[in-house]
């Protein structure tokens, strides 16, 4: 039997570390770069994309799926020629959510056991402690509870914090010990009762902006903000304003407005700022690949392929 033809399209690139993962796991479908300029595109019935180059999904008369080789989708979804009949398949990995537990752990504990102040204390050779609530009285609040919310929340929870979680919608499956509510109405209340809060929603028209100043404004004074979602979340000018009045304590962020971050950005020399490249969570191509081959053989086979995403709410 012939190799399914598999497209990589990417702007970023890498595309030989994915051949080389796929290859080790299967003769069944095989990848080839967009970015190596073939006249002929006609056969290829899968296309990876991540970040593509506006134009290139359109062209592409064979595809019976998207799959995206990350969580977040929007980078394809801006691209206005993309396919919209057949199934976009987002990045849900149990490597990706391991490397994502990590970082939303560590940084909760960071902040729980404010090692931003003693830091700066180190900085200045003051030996002074702080004082040191437990993780009881500590809350965690995660805006988003999907697929990479849900097992660093049980884990925080594990630890002895009382975590909650907001999402969009209403749910009958939220882990015991642990509080969801949902929708706008829900958000201040959700907001006012977090003293860490992680927010890991996906970009949409919907979330783009939603951490403004008056949102900020209701969490409780010294609150610590994480973002590993999207930096289209947080209004960075109410947040850099939230910082320095005290009204957050301290930040860890991941994602950004505009990546890679401006050398002139104040975030990178704020002393209560942990900044990280985005790189919370990054795709293994080793580890991805099972997946992403079980879900063309689905699509092969005639069934629906899991993680697809639902285009009407744009996640
Ligand atoms: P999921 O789609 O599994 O979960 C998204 C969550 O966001 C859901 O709980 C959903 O609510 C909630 N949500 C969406 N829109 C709204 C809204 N308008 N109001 C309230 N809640 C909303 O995504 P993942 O957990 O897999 O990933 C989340 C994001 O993490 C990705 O989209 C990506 O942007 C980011 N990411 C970042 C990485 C990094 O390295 N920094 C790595 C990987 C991902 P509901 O459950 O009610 O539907
Ligand atoms: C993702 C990311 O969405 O790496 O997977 O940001």
């Amino acid at each position: 039997m012939a190799a399914v033809p598999v497209l990589f399209v990417s702007r970023k690139g890498g595309c030989a570390g994915w051949q080389a993962a796929l290859a080790r796991h299967t003769t069944r479908f095989t990848l080839h770069d967009w970015a190596s300029g073939q006249s002929d595109l006609s056969g290829y019935r899968y296309a990876l994309a991540w970040h593509p180059p506006h134009g290139v999904l359109k062209n592409l008369p064979g595809l019976k799926a998207i799959l995206s080789l990350g969580a977040g989708i929007e980078s394809i979804l801006a691209d206005p020629g993309m396919p919209r009949h057949i199934p976009l398949i987002r990045l849900v990995d149990p490597d990706l959510t391991g490397r994502m537990v990590e970082y939303v752990v560590l940084h909760v504990l960071l902040h729980h056991r404010q090692m931003t102040a003693y830091l700066a204390r180190q900085r200045e050779q003051l030996w002074a402690g702080l004082p040191q609530p437990p993780a009881r009285v500590r809350r965690v609040g995660f805006l988003g509870f999907g697929a990479l919310s849900r097992p660093p929340a049980l884990q925080l929870k594990a630890l002895g914090f009382q975590v909650a979680a907001w999402s969009r919608v209403a749910k009958s499956d939220v882990p015991e010990g642990i509080s969801h509510t949902a929708g706008p109405d829900a958000l201040e209340i959700f907001l006012q009762q977090t003293d860490i809060l992680v927010c890991l929603l996906p970009h949409t028209d919907e979330t783009a902006g939603l951490l403004n100043a008056a949102r900020l404004a209701r969490l409780p004074k010294g609150a610590a903000v994480i973002n590993a979602g999207r930096g289209s979340l947080i209004d960075e000018a109410a947040l850099l304003a939230a910082l320095d009045s005290g009204q957050v304590g301290a930040a860890s962020l991941d994602v950004f407005q505009t990546e890679p971050l401006p050398r002139e950005h104040p975030f990178w020399g704020h002393e209560r700022v942990i900044l990280t490249p985005h790189g919370a969570a990054d795709t293994d191509p080793e580890a991805t690949v099972p997946g992403l081959i079980a879900a063309m053989e689905a699509v092969e086979r005639g069934q629906t392929p899991p993680n697809m995403v639902d285009l009407s709410r744009g996640y």
